[in-house]
């Protein structure tokens, strides 16, 4: 099955210089590719659209402003169950629960600064993919 995903590697990732190992993980999984990526400091509105299930909650603040600390790598990933493949290869929110192996679990230790974002579903795809890359077939 066929899908894409939208996926950012976040400020953090940047600025600590693991974008190579990160993309690489994601290169090597087997039919899947990269259609599109970009490094790009993201714009207050976008974070606000991408993040507006999460406006209220007590960690939203903070997260905002660390999305907005630095710039990020936006991109689209397509292939065989690359929604689910990339939450696997991420791992869980909290880098600390996340398993070695995943990039949270090798990279990360607080649940803000965990490295990636990775559409959660078909839908949230799709309309992540028109907020990050508006001229995208
Ligand atoms: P996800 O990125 O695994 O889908 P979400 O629950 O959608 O996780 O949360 C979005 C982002 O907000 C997380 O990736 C993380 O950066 C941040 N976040 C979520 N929950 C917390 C929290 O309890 N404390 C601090 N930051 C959080
Ligand atoms: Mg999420």
């Amino acid at each position: 099955m066929t899908q894409r995903s939208l996926v950012l590697l976040k400020p953090d990732a940047v600025r600590r210089g693991l974008v190579g190992e990160i993309l690489g993980r994601i290169e090597r999984k087997a039919d899947w590719s990269i259609t599109a990526l970009e490094l790009r400091r993201l714009a207050q509105d976008t974070l606000e659209q991408h993040y507006g299930e999460h406006q209220g909650k007590p960690f939203y603040e903070p997260l905002m402003e660390f999305m907005a600390s630095g710039p990020s790598v936006a991109m689209v990933v397509e292939g065989e169950r690359v929604i689910e493949g990339l939450r696997t290869l991420a791992g869980p929110t909290d880098p600390i629960a996340a398993a070695p192996g995943s990039i949270r679990g090798d990279f990360g230790t607080v649940v803000r600064e965990n490295l990636i974002h990775a559409s959660d579903s078909e839908e949230s795809a799709e309309r992540e993919i028109k907020l990050f890359f508006p001229d995208f077939a």
